[in-house]
């Protein structure tokens, strides 16, 4: 047999098929030509320059929403959606949440349970990059526990009208539509809310230590009108922002094994090339433990998206099964990231490497989607039968 290859070391590319390879070269290709060389002075900059050119971009590329099904998406497999998310990521965190807000969140939000001439109005603009969205669940009071929100639609005639504030939304002050989610008397329901509607303002979040390739927002809604078609019908209860959530976290799965990869990566490079003590750092046993530690973490978060994936695939993933990929994933990224950034000395600390970006971006990626307890919670409560949310 051939020995491990160093960037495959289980062969796990073997188990793709040729239409899934391509989706991954495409998008790779695309991402170190278009992303790779300016990322770091967006993240810099702590903005994105023009997110409409690269909503535009990712339209063309045909990432948003790709796993959904007709009004001009991609209907890929949960596995090719997959492997796009940890090219992207693989790049940086917020070029994959920009891409999972839209396609996995408020494009699905309107897929599941919009009426059909709210699809026909939103998915083919959104799927094209042409119309960028949002989606507000988190408050400034209501996390973890999304059940405790505050906003709320009530009815005045056959109009809705919504007051509450959303906190922490990606790409908010840049969105066409938002996808507000609101309690009414029938329990939480979502709402498409056009972001220039009289009412609707957005701040943006300045600041941030993580994530700074990304567009941050609150979302300010002061007696917010809107018609009776602005309600999404099908939406019912807290669980239908949650299932847009297993979505966007899927993707987070295979983003994280991404990002990890590309510590990896980065890690095995410099370690060979850098020398101290007449000799390449990659020789010392202590350097080589640490990459012993992140190839195997690069593998079981890279085979863990790919079963999760295969269940998408196959109709067969619970909830749970996202939950245990999105702590997991995340977990391993995390502690590559730390030892790549180590690995990288003083380098390590500075943007012309990209570990501490990503070690940074994890934060955030270990926060939001539920935090690493939530997820943890989850899990304890699928091998438990006992709740321990509250
Ligand atoms: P609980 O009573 O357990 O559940 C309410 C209803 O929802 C159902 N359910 C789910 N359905 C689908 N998917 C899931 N993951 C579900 N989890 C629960 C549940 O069966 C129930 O249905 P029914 O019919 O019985 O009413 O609700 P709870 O209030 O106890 O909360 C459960 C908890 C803590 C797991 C949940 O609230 C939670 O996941 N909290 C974390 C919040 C969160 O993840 N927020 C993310 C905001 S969006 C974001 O961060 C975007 S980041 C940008 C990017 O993605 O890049
Ligand atoms: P809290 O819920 O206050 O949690 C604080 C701490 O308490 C955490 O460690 C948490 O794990 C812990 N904790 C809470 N409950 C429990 C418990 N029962 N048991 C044990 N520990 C517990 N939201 C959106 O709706 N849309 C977006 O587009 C979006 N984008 C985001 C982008 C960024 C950059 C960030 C940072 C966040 C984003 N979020 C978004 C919000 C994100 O989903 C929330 O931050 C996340 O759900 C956690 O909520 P919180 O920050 O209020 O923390």
């Amino acid at each position: 047999p051939a020995a491990p290859d160093p960037h495959d070391f289980l062969a796990v590319d073997a188990d793709l098929s040729d239409t899934e390879r391509d989706v991954r070269d495409a998008v790779r290709g695309f991402a170190e030509r278009e992303l790779l060389p300016n990322v770091a002075d967006w993240f810099d900059a702590g903005t994105l320059p023009d997110p409409r050119g690269l909503a535009k971009a990712f339209g063309d590329l045909g990432v948003l929403g790709m796993h959904l099904e007709g009004y001009g998406c991609g209907g890929s497999s949960a596995v090719a959606y997959g492997l796009a998310c940890r090219e992207l990521e693989a790049v940086d965190s917020g070029l994959r949440s920009f891409v999972s807000v839209q396609g996995s969140l408020a494009m699905a939000a309107v897929h599941k349970f919009g009426s059909e001439e709210q699809k026909n109005e939103w998915l083919p603009r959104m799927a094209a990059g042409e119309a960028i969205g949002c989606f507000g669940l988190t408050e400034p009071d209501s996390g973890s526990d999304p059940g405790s929100m505050r906003t709320r639609a009530r009815r005045d005639g056959s109009d809705w009208v919504l007051n509450g504030t959303k906190m922490w939304i990606t790409n908010g002050s840049v969105a066409d539509v938002a996808v507000v989610w609101a309690t009414t008397d029938e329990g939480v329901r979502g709402f498409v809310v056009p972001t220039g509607t009289p009412g609707f303002s957005a701040n943006v979040i300045h600041k941030k230590l993580s994530l700074r390739a990304s567009v941050t927002a609150e979302l300010v809604l002061e007696d917010v009108r809107l018609p009776a078609d602005a309600l999404l019908p099908l939406s019912r209860g807290l669980g239908s922002p949650l299932s847009c959530l297993n979505e966007a976290r899927y993707g987070i799965v295979w983003g994280a094994a991404g990002a990890a990869r590309a510590c990896y990566e980065a890690a095995l490079e410099y370690a060979l090339s850098r020398e101290q003590f007449g000799r390449p750092i990659a020789g010392f046993q202590l350097t080589q433990r640490k990459l012993a530690d992140m190839v195997v973490d690069v593998n079981h978060a890279g085979m863990t998206a790919l079963r999760i994936g295969r269940l998408k695939d196959e109709g067969n993933c619970h909830h749970n099964h996202v939950s245990f990929g999105k702590f997991s994933c995340v977990a391993a990224a995390q502690r590559v990231a730390a030892a790549a950034r180590s690995v990288h000395g003083a380098n390590g600390i500075t943007l012309e490497y990209p570990v501490m970006r990503h070690m940074v971006n994890l934060e955030t990626v270990a926060t939001y989607e539920g935090t690493e307890e939530i997820h943890a919670l989850s899990i304890g409560q699928a091998v438990t039968g006992i709740s321990a949310f509250r």
